[in-house]
């Protein structure tokens, strides 16, 4: 039995495959002129319908990520628009950034939605975290992916980006979503 991960994103793959590290689950890749439109109009939605879509065309088990960054003082944007603010990383932090140059306001949150579909396309298994934080004035530190050096936790006086992979991990949307989500999915995964 394999389960496909249903992501065009490395940063996310890497962070997903971690999550299921003790495990021992034989992961396949998202075909990649496989494109799943996201028409939802929630994190969990978006999640189901990828890999929902993803489970149909390939006939395996597969699961999806969808998240994003909600920011207060912008009404929620990006939300769950967050992956199409710009064409990269670089442009969606600098846009960001410039739509809060004179916001006093920085509080944000990270959402992350996980789904699980069988080989049917049914979906099994869902779950969400989200992860509190500020948006910085600019960019800081070089680990991570997409929003996380500008998403900060005062708490820990540091970026996403400024956190080892393992911190990430466990303080992370994502891994507040697969706290949730893996004693499920050992229930089921045989
Ligand atoms: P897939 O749909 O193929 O999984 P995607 O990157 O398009 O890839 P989303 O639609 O879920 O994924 O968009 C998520 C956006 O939020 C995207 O811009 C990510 O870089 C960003 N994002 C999600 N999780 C993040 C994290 O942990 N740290 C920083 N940015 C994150």
């Amino acid at each position: 039995k394999s389960l496909v991960v249903a992501t065009s994103n490395p940063g996310k793959l890497e962070e997903i495959k971690a999550y299921f590290e003790s495990l021992d689950i034989n992961f396949l890749p998202k075909p990649p002129e496989l494109e799943v439109e996201e028409t939802g109009d929630t994190f969990v939605e978006n999640a189901c319908l990828k890999a929902s879509d993803v489970a149909k065309a390939t006939g395996e088990w597969a699961i999806a990520d969808d998240s994003g960054l909600a920011i207060d003082a912008l009404n929620g944007a990006p939300g769950i628009y967050s992956a199409r603010y710009g064409n990269t990383d670089t442009e969606r932090i600098e846009r960001v950034l410039k739509e809060l140059a004179h916001e006093e306001n920085r509080r944000a949150h990270f959402v992350c939605a996980i789904a699980l579909a069988d080989p049917s396309g049914n979906i099994v298994l869902s779950s969400e975290g989200i992860c509190p934080g500020e948006i910085l004035q600019a960019p800081r530190g070089n680990a991570g992916f997409g929003y996380d050096p500008i998403f900060y936790l005062p708490q820990h006086q540091r970026t996403f980006a400024e956190f080892t992979p393992e911190m990430k991990h466990h303080l992370s949307h994502r891994g507040e979503a697969f706290k949730v989500f893996l004693p499920q999915f050992q229930q089921l995964w045989h």
